[in-house]
C-alpha cells in the first residue's frame, strides 16, 4: 500500500476553504513572507500590513481556495487581531531566526492569546515558522522543538526565508495541509503513536476490506483497497516492497504473504511519523470518516426521497452484498450465525444492532442461530420499517465502498405509490405487511411464530424478554418469493392509525374462548369495513374444543356477511411446523387486494364519501332533468332551442320514464332484501346502517322537489342507487349532453 496520486476529494470530504493567519512580533517579516509568495521574489520595501490574498483551488496543491491574512501591530487594534484569530483555520506564529526575544514571544504571548480566543474543543492548528534564515547559520529547532511537545496543538514548525524564497510555498502547504489533514487526531507525539480513535477506524476499515475474513489482506484485497481509495492499482513489485517494509520493522505484519491487522496499523504510523498523514486522511475520508474521526452523517445517511404511501426494500444488489457478508462470517459454513459469527459480523459497528428479540422475528436454526434466510429477513424488515437505520447500518458495512456505488441509496427500492398498485391492479412490491389483530391470549404469538415455523413447544421456550412483535420470513405464492411482515397489535380499545396501515388484516379469535370473536368483529366494523384493506379471520388453537362464541352471528356468518373468506383454522399445536398455508392467503390477499375488498364495499352501507358521490349525481341529475328551462327567443334554431326541443322529446321523456320505471323495479325489490338482512344483524350494526340510510332520504328530500320519485325514493336505500349505477350514467351522459348546450347557447347569447 502506497499513497498514489489520491482521488479527487469529494466535496462532503472538504473544507469549503482555509484561512490562513500569520502573527508574530513586528518586524519578523510577516508581510515580507506573503509578498515573497506572491510576487516570487523578495520586496525590498512593504508596507505595514499585506492585502488578504486568496488563492484560487486550482492553483493550491490541496485543490482548495485559500485565504492568506497579514497581522501588523501597528494597524490593528487587539479587537481586530482577537476576531482575525476567531475566522482562522490555521494560525503561523513567526518568529525571526536570529530574534531570540521574538522566539520568547510564542510561548509567553502569542500561544496562551490565541489559546484564549479560541474554543478548547474546536482544534485550531499551529505551526511555527523562523523567517530569515539566510541571516544565522544554524537552526532554531533546538529551541522550538521542546515548544512543539509542550503545545500538541503544534503542527509542523519550518524554517524560511522571505528573502531567499527558501520553504516559502511550503510553508503555506503545511498551513493548509494542517487544515485538511491535521495529525493531531491522528497522532501522539509524545507516546509517537498513533491515538486510540485513529486506530479503532483504521481496524474497521481492515476488517471491511478483509472481504474473506481470513485476518491479513491478500493481493487482491490490498489492490481494491488499493484502487478505492486511491484510484490507482498497486503494481506487483509495489505491492513486495510495501510488505518488505513491513516484514523489516515487525514480525508479525505479514502473514501467509497477506497484510496482517498489525502490519496494516503500522505503515499507517510511518506514514504519519513521514509527515504523509493525508495517506492516512485519504483512507479515513474515503470510509466516511470527518475530522474528528467520527463517520459523517452524509456518509451514514445519503438522501434518501420517499413519497407518501411508498415502501422501501432492498433491492437486488443489496441483497447480493447482504449474501456475501453473511458467507464471509459464516465461517463453519452451517447457513447460521452462532453468536459468536454474529458479534464478529457486528465489529464494524460502534454499538450491536441486534437484540435477542430478533432471533424470534425470522428464522433461526435449531440451535436459536439465525439463518441465511432469516438474516435477509431481518434486513428487510429494517428496511421496510425504518429505512434510515438500514441505511446507517450498510453504512457501517461499508456498502457503498465494497459494491462501488455513490452511497447506501443505491441498495433500496422505493416502491410505486400503493394507490397506482390498487389502479393498475398489480404490484411491483415484494415486502407486505400484515397487522395481526385480536384479543389478549387470543394466540397472535403462535401466529407470528408459525410464519418462522414453529410449533408450540418450541414458542413455550421463548422468555417474555425475548418476545418480538413482529415477525418476516419468505412465502411463495404463484411460484414467485414475497416477504411477509407480521406485526403483533395488542389489544387495545381504539388503533391508532399507525396499527390500521397495512397491506392485509388478519383477525384471530379462539375457538375455544367464547369471547373473543366480538373483538374482532368489533375491530374489524371500527376500522376495516370500509376500508380497502383485505382481511381474513383466524380461528386460532383449532386443536381445542370449540365454543360458541358470544356474538350474535357466528364468525362464519359474519365473513358470509361481509364477503370475506371463510374463519380459517389454524394451530400451531403441532408435532412438526405449523401448517403455512394462511400465510400463503394472506400475501395472495395483500398482492391481490381488489379481489377482497371489492366484494366487501360492494354491499357497504356506511361509507361516506360513497353516499357523498351518489348525493351528488342525484341531485346533479334531478336538477337537469326538472329544471324549468326558459327559452329567450324562439327561433327554433339556436343549440338552447334545440337542446330544450330534444330534452321535451317524445324519445327522451320515453328514456327518462324506462329508466324510472326499471330503477323503482329494483329498488322495491331490493328493500325488501334489505329489510331482511338488517334484521338479521347485531344491534350496533343496525344503527350504523339505518343512519346511513336515513342521511340519503335526507339528503333527496331536501333536494328534490318532485312527486313520484322522490315519494318511492324516500323508502330506498343508497344501496340500491348505487345497483343502478348503469342507469344513472345513461341518463348522465344526456344531461351532460342538455348542460353543454345550454352553455354554448349562453356563449352565443353574450356575443349577440
Ligand atoms: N534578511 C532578511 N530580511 C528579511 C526577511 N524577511 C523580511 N526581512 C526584512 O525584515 C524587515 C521587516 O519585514 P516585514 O515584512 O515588514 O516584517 P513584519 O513582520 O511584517 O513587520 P510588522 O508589519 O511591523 O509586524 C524588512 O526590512 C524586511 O526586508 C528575510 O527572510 N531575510
Ligand atoms: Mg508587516
Amino acid at each position: 500500500m502506497r499513497a498514489g496520486r489520491a482521488r479527487p476529494l469529494r466535496a462532503a470530504d472538504m473544507k469549503k476553504d482555509v484561512r490562513i493567519l500569520l502573527v508574530g512580533e513586528p518586524r519578523v517579516g510577516k508581510t515580507s513572507l506573503i509578498m515573497s509568495l506572491v510576487s516570487e521574489e523578495f520586496p525590498e520595501e512593504v508596507p505595514p500590513r499585506a492585502e488578504e490574498i486568496t488563492i484560487p483551488a486550482d492553483v493550491t496543491p490541496e485543490r482548495v481556495p485559500t485565504h492568506i491574512v497579514d497581522y501588523s501591530e501597528a494597524e490593528q487594534s487587539d479587537e481586530q487581531l482577537h476576531q482575525e484569530i476567531s475566522q482562522a483555520n490555521v494560525i503561523c506564529i513567526v518568529y525571526a531566526v536570529n530574534n531570540k526575544h521574538s522566539i520568547d514571544k510564542v510561548t509567553s504571548r502569542w500561544i496562551p492569546l490565541i489559546n484564549e480566543r479560541t474554543d478548547k474543543d474546536s482544534r485550531l492548528p499551529l505551526i511555527l515558522v523562523g523567517n530569515k534564515s539566510d541571516l544565522v547559520e544554524y537552526s532554531s529547532m533546538e529551541t522550538i522543538l521542546p515548544i512543539m511537545n509542550q503545545y500538541t496543538e503544534i503542527e509542523t514548525c519550518v524554517e524560511c526565508s522571505a528573502k531567499n524564497l527558501k520553504n516559502i510555498s511550503e510553508l503555506f502547504y503545511y498551513a493548509q495541509k494542517a487544515v485538511l489533514h491535521p495529525t493531531g487526531p491522528l497522532y501522539c507525539p509524545e507516546e509517537k503513536e498513533m491515538k486510540p480513535a485513529c486506530i479503532k477506524a483504521l481496524t474497521r476499515i481492515f476488517k471491511i476490506s478483509d472481504q474473506d475474513n481470513d485476518g491479513t489482506l491478500n493481493d487482491a484485497e490490498l489492490n481494491f483497497f488499493q484502487r478505492i481509495c486511491f484510484n490507482t492499482p498497486l503494481a506487483p513489485q509495489a505491492l513486495e516492497d510495501v510488505k518488505n517494509v513491513v516484514r523489516k520493522h515487525i514480525s508479525d505484519g505479514v502473514a501467509d504473504s497477506g497484510l496482517t491487522l498489525k502490519g496494516f496499523l503500522f505503515l499507517h504510523t510511518l506514514f504519519i511519523q513521514r509527515g504523509r498523514h493525508e495517506t492516512t486522511w485519504t483512507v479515513l475520508r474515503r470510509f466516511g470518516y470527518d475530522d474528528d474521526l467520527d463517520l459523517t452523517p452524509e456518509y451514514l445517511f445519503p438522501l434518501l426521497k420517499i413519497p407518501p404511501d411508498c415502501t422501501t426494500e432492498l433491492n437486488h444488489h443489496a441483497y447480493l452484498f447482504l449474501q456475501s457478508t453473511f458467507d464471509k462470517h459464516d465461517l463453519d459454513r452451517d447457513c447460521a450465525l452462532s453468536p459468536d459469527e454474529l458479534k464478529d459480523l457486528f465489529k464494524v459497528f460502534p454499538y450491536i444492532p441486534w437484540g435477542p428479540d430478533v432471533n424470534n422475528t425470522v428464522c433461526t436454526n435449531e440451535r436459536g442461530w439465525i439463518t441465511y434466510q432469516g438474516f435477509l429477513s431481518q434486513w428487510t424488515l429494517t428496511t421496510y420499517l425504518d429505512v434510515q437505520r438500514c441505511l446507517e447500518y450498510l453504512g457501517y458495512l461499508g456498502y457503498s465502498i465494497l459494491t462501488e456505488q455513490e452511497s447506501q441509496a443505491s441498495a433500496i427500492t422505493v416502491t410505486r405509490d400503493k394507490k397506482i398498485d390498487l389502479q393498475k391492479k398489480q404490484t411491483q412490491r415484494n415486502v407486505f405487511r400484515c397487522n395481526v389483530i385480536g384479543m389478549k391470549n387470543c394466540g397472535k404469538s403462535g401466529v407470528l411464530q408459525a410464519l418462522l415455523g414453529r410449533n408450540l413447544m418450541r414458542q413455550k421456550k421463548i422468555r417474555d424478554d425475548h418476545k418480538s412483535y413482529y415477525a418476516i420470513n419468505t412465502v411463495y405464492v404463484y411460484g414467485q418469493e414475497k416477504y411477509l411482515l407480521l406485526h403483533d397489535i395488542s389489544e387495545s380499545e381504539f388503533l391508532t392509525e399507525a396499527e390500521i396501515i397495512c397491506d392485509v388484516v388478519c383477525l384471530v379469535y379462539d375457538v375455544s374462548n367464547p369471547k373473543s370473536f366480538e373483538y374482532c368483529a368489533r375491530i374489524f366494523k371500527q376500522h376495516f369495513m370500509d376500508s380497502r384493506i383485505p382481511c381474513l379471520i383466524i380461528a386460532a388453537k383449532s386443536d381445542l374444543h370449540e365454543v360458541k362464541q358470544d356474538y350474535s352471528i357466528s364468525p362464519a356468518d359474519f365473513c358470509r356477511k361481509h364477503k370475506m373468506p371463510p374463519p380459517q383454522a389454524f394451530t400451531c399445536n403441532t408435532a412438526d411446523a405449523p401448517s403455512k398455508d394462511i400465510f400463503v392467503k394472506l400475501t395472495t390477499m395483500a398482492m391481490y387486494p381488489e379481489d377482497h375488498y371489492r366484494d366487501r364495499l360492494s354491499r357497504d352501507t356506511g361509507n361516506p364519501d360513497r353516499i357523498e358521490n351518489l348525493r351528488k349525481i342525484w341531485v346533479f341529475l334531478k336538477t337537469a332533468f326538472h329544471a324549468r328551462l326558459r327559452c329567450m327567443c324562439t327561433c327554433n334554431r339556436c343549440t338552447f332551442c334545440i337542446c330544450q326541443n330534444f330534452l321535451n322529446s317524445d324519445l327522451l321523456q320515453s328514456v327518462k320514464n324506462k329508466i324510472f320505471t326499471a330503477v323503482l323495479n329494483r329498488l322495491r325489490a331490493r328493500v325488501a332484501e334489505w329489510g331482511a338482512m338488517l334484521l338479521a344483524d347485531d344491534e350496533g350494526s343496525i344503527t350504523h346502517q339505518v343512519h346511513a340510510v336515513s342521511s340519503v332520504e335526507d339528503s333527496i328530500f331536501m333536494e328534490s322537489s318532485h312527486g313520484p320519485l322522490f315519494l318511492e325514493a324516500r323508502h330506498v336505500t343508497q344501496a340500491d342507487l348505487k345497483s343502478s349505477t348503469f342507469w344513472l350514467r345513461a341518463s348522465f351522459g344526456a344531461t351532460v349532453f342538455a348542460v353543454l348546450g345550454f352553455a354554448m347557447y349562453r356563449a352565443l347569447l353574450k356575443q349577440r
